[in-house]
């Protein structure tokens, strides 16, 4: 099969997709012990996307994440401890505890970072395109943004700039059936918003983003493409995601139907039926076992650790303590 991830690839995005479901679960339940501060956007249930699809990357690669990028931090191979650090606030956590859970970046992985702004990271990894075809890399940027992010208008001129030029970009579309607690259905005039590519003259593909191969496969492609300098592409995996918009989300807009529906199709479910011929079940029990070890484990090594030192900047000494 063309494209199609490794068993042991494979097994590694079960893996990964566990640890993020565990951690949202997690902050989930500090949430409502009000031991989480500002909202927290959850991605239960949409974990197939941004990990299947950061697994196609390798190094040297780039890619740009949004506000809710918890799927995409571990699948471009962040460690869960420092994410969970990091949310809450700790000197050990990925950007020692000062950029809080929507911008946690890690260069050195080629995580360039979420971002609290709608539809940031589009251009900005197209930027990141550009310089690598200026230098020659063999590099790729890829960003994973959402549908309402793909109504900004920022969207169409990094497309249609990346395909005029044959950028090594890869446009992943989180098409997650909601911006903020608006349906897509209202946000756009197409329910398929990779249709919109034709108009760059630009390759798409819809894919079921909650099977974790069928994205593996659907971004492989482009990024092959795109390493071989024919320009960007763009895929469209569609999802749903389970919680609300954020934690501080009142919800009554999602109905129980739809989200049954969806919940019936649970990436991680979909990804242990693939695999438990292959490995067996009593190897993918295993691993799920040790994942969940390894996230609570996090949790409270994360939340014994200090705060960052405060230190006021020389010229504003003299207001420090000020009221
Ligand atoms: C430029 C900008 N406009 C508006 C907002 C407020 N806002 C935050 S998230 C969001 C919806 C984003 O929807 P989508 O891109 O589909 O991502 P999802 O939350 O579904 O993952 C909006 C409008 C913002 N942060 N930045």
């Amino acid at each position: 099969m063309k494209n199609a991830p490794s068993i042991e690839e494979h097994v590694e995005m079960y893996r990964k997709m566990i640890v993020v479901r565990r951690l949202e679960e997690g902050l989930g339940r500090l949430h409502k012990e009000g031991k989480t501060r500002g909202p927290i956007h959850r991605c239960d249930g949409q974990e197939a996307v941004g990990v299947a699809a950061a697994a196609v990357l390798r190094e040297g690669d780039k890619l740009t994440s949004t506000h809710r990028g918890h799927a995409h931090y571990i699948g471009k191979g962040l460690d869960v401890y420092p994410v969970i650090a990091e949310i809450f606030g700790r000197a050990t956590g990925s950007c020692g505890g000062r950029a809080g859970h929507m911008l946690i970046a890690d260069a050195a992985k080629g995580l360039i970072g979420g971002n609290a702004i709608v539809g940031a990271g589009i251009p900005a990894a197209t930027g990141m395109a550009l310089s690598m075809q200026v230098l020659g890399k063999k590099d790729v940027a890829m960003c994973i943004f959402g549908d309402g992010a793909a109504q900004t208008g920022i969207c169409h001129e990094a497309m249609n700039m990346a395909a005029l030029w044959k950028l090594p970009v890869v446009f992943v579309l989180e098409h997650n059936q909601f911006g903020l607690t608006v349906p897509s259905s209202v946000q756009s005039s197409v329910a398929d918003l990779s249709l919109r590519a034709q108009g760059y003259d630009m390759p798409a593909e819809i894919v079921d983003g909650n099977d974790a191969v069928a994205v593996y496969r659907a971004v492989a492609s482009m990024v092959d493409r795109a390493r071989q300098g024919r320009g960007p592409g763009l895929i469209e995996a569609k999802t749903y995601r389970w919680e609300g918009f954020s934690t501080s989300d009142m919800g009554g807009y999602q109905t129980p139907e739809e989200i049954a529906a969806w919940k019936a199709r649970d990436p991680i479910r979909i990804a242990y039926e693939a695999l438990k011929n292959e490995v067996g079940a009593a190897a993918l029990d295993e691993i799920e076992r040790r994942a969940t070890s390894e996230v609570e484990e996090a949790f409270t090594r994360a939340l014994a650790d200090p705060f960052p030192a405060f230190t006021v900047p020389a010229p504003y000494a003299a207001y420090a303590g000020a009221q």
